[in-house]
């Protein structure tokens, strides 16, 4: 795995991030005094403000990829995420002083238990994972991502939708003061995705809180993130602060600006082009400008996985 330390490290980055281990150490040890039986679980998922600080009990799952990862720096300076600018470079240096926290995530809509949680209590009951997943692009290029998350499946349960909660809607942090992008009406903000239920709650979708073992890069969707893997980029919505457990099909952003590019169920599907070009072949982001295109897969690949949920559907009309 690979770790550097950016040169642009401040020291009192690296002094917090001591006495975050001097933290995480006090805790061991009071568990261990006070005889608790806390399972090494119940430690899980803290996640530190540092940059590009480690994550610590990440599990290992057998959902990974064996592709092999792009580096950190194809994943980090490649980018979209139109709060920070439309180029694919602007995410990087327009996000680079975003302070992702505060955070907090509201829980509403049809559910038992809702609220608005600070980050570090929201991710608390949840163990961390690591999942090697193709990202794959509409525009028709894809990268090997080491994603750091929980599944969705787990938070979905933990708060308690009632049989009324058909989907799961997202929204992204709306602040224009902190989101340069977001002072040009390029999309109707806030940015806000959707799933239905079983989508949400399959075993592959992920709420993402980071990438190679350290904390979400900015530019990647810090704090915390989805990733839907077999779907199109656009559904895995960055840096979420609200999550509505709803009875009818919540709007999405890229569906609300052009419907007939860009529908809801947005499964990566070779067979139907995207108006403007052909959905048949991606190019991976890393290898290079004279290596030739790779066909794509139905479900991104993740077909076994998934086809089930939308037996019956029309997937040429319901894209
Ligand atoms: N809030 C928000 N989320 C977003 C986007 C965005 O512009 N804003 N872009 C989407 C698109 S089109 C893609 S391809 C992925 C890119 O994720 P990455 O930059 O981490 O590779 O993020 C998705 N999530
Ligand atoms: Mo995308």
């Amino acid at each position: 795995m690979l770790i550097r330390r950016p040169a642009d490290i401040r020291p009192s980055e690296i002094t917090s991030e001591t006495n975050y281990l001097n933290r995480r150490e006090f805790i061991r040890a009071g568990a261990i005094a006070g005889g608790s039986l806390l399972a090494p679980a119940a430690l899980a998922a803290v996640i530190p403000e540092q940059r590009r600080a480690r994550l610590d009990g990440v599990a290992k799952s057998p959902f990974s990829t064996d592709e092999t990862p792009n580096s950190y720096d194809d994943i980090t300076t490649y980018n979209n995420f139109y709060e920070f600018g439309t180029g694919k470079g602007d995410p990087a240096v327009y996000a680079r002083d975003f302070e992702p926290r505060p955070w907090t995530i509201a829980v509403e809509g049809h559910a038992e238990k809702t609220g608005i949680f600070d980050f570090d209590d929201f991710m608390k009951p949840f163990d961390l994972e690591e999942r090697i997943y193709r990202l794959r692009c509409v525009e028709a290029w894809s990268m090997v991502i080491p994603w750091v998350g929980v599944p969705l499946a787990d938070v979905v349960k933990h708060f308690l939708p009632t049989s009324k909660a058909k989907y799961v809607a997202f929204e992204t942090l709306h602040d224009p003061s902190r989101m340069p992008g977001q002072r040009r009406r390029v999309l109707d903000w806030p940015y806000r995705e959707g799933l239905t239920i079983a989508e949400a709650t399959n075993p592959l979708t992920i709420l993402a809180v980071g990438l190679y073992g350290e904390v979400m890069p900015n530019q990647n969707g810090a704090p915390i993130r989805l990733v839907v893997p077999w779907k199109y980029g656009f559904k895995s919505i960055k840096s979420i602060v609200r999550i509505r457990f709803a009875e009818r099909r919540p709007k999405t952003s890229w569906n609300m600006a052009t419907p007939r590019e860009y529908g809801f169920y947005a499964n990566v599907n070779p067979d139907v082009d995207h108006p403007r070009w052909s959905q048949a072949r991606e190019r991976r982001i890393g290898a290079g400008l004279f290596a030739s295109k790779q066909p794509t897969l139905m479900f991104n690949g993740y077909g076994e996985h998934v086809a089930h949920l939308y037996k019956g559907l029309d997937l040429r009309r319901n894209f």
